[in-house]
């Protein structure tokens, strides 16, 4: 299906979601927000999609929310539009991981989608904020909660209060990315890193992917025991019994989500 906001391709088991509107430099409007939940509905209900990859152009990931879109709406307009929480929503939604590969601006709404997705690939051009504070407003997708989470709470809340960026450096060094890369390889790599996720047992990585989340959602003793749960669960599938016999057996698995 062609998109207007979004380039969408597939390479083997990996989903590629291009953000594509270059003259706003990727900002999120009600559009491109829609097109982005139909795409990765699309990916999650295809068994043979196992990881996706999320990106933008060299310049911006995505600069923020749709400044010219909402400029002149009213607060109870604001209120009941719900295309920017049903975006957050699809991104939660999705089972499959989400890998965000960032490049250049990552700014406000931008940083925040990179923040929903599973983890974040920088490259050494990435610059992250939540310069929403110089609209007179403030993140609105998630930003003082997860950027908090992520980062803690001095930076979270300097780059809040004051709009300052972060580059890509201290964006790894505090926890915010999990790699940086030289700009002219992060596709190829953050394609690299999604196809070895394909690779493994797509029960295991849903798995995985849930009980890490869980983690920011309840305590460390409920969040033990719901992990532990899915440990046992996952030895009723044929991938437990596979990825075992193969290590045993000193050859590679053979994954079929079963
Ligand atoms: N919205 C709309 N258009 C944008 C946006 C945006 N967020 N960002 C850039 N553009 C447009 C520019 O207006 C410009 O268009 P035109 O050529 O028609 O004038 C084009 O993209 C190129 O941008 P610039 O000329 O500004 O490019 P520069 O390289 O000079 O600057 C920057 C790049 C620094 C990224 C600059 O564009 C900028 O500061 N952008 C805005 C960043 C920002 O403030 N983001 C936060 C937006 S608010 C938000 O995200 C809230 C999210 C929560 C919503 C929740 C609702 C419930």
């Amino acid at each position: 299906m062609a998109y207007a906001n979004l380039i969408v391709e597939t390479r083997d088991h990996v989903g590629l979601v291009k953000l594509n509107r270059p003259d706003a430099l990727n900002a999120l409007n009600q559009d491109l927000l829609t097109e982005l939940g139909e795409a990765l509905a699309k990916f999650d209900a295809d068994d043979k999609i196992r990881c996706i990859v999320l990106t933008g152009s060299a310049k911006a990931f995505a600069a923020g929310a749709d400044i010219k879109e909402m400029s002149d709406k009213t607060a109870p307009e604001m209120f009941k539009l719900d295309f920017f929480a049903e975006g957050c929503r699809a991104i939660e939604r999705t089972r499959t991981p989400i890998i965000a590969a960032v490049a250049g601006y990552a700014l406000g709404g931008g940083c925040e989608l990179a923040m929903l997705c599973d983890f974040i690939l920088a490259a050494d051009t990435a610059k992250f904020g939540q310069p929403e504070i110089n609209l007179g407003v403030i993140p609105g997708m998630g930003g003082t909660q997860r950027l908090t989470l992520a980062v803690g709470k001095a930076k979270a809340m300097e780059m809040c209060l004051s709009g300052r960026f972060m580059t890509a450096e201290e964006a790894e060094r505090s926890g915010l990315v999990s790699r940086v890369i030289p700009a002219d390889k992060l596709l190829d790599e953050a394609l690299a890193v999604a196809a070895k996720i394909a690779d493994k047992s797509p029960l295991a990585t849903m798995a995985a992917k849930e009980a890490v989340n869980r983690a920011f959602e309840t305590n460390l003793t409920e969040g033990v025991m719901f992990e532990r749960r899915l440990f046992h669960g996952l030895f009723a599938s044929e991938d437990q019994k596979e990825g075992m016999a193969a290590f045993i057996e000193k050859r590679e698995p053979q994954f079929r989500g079963r």
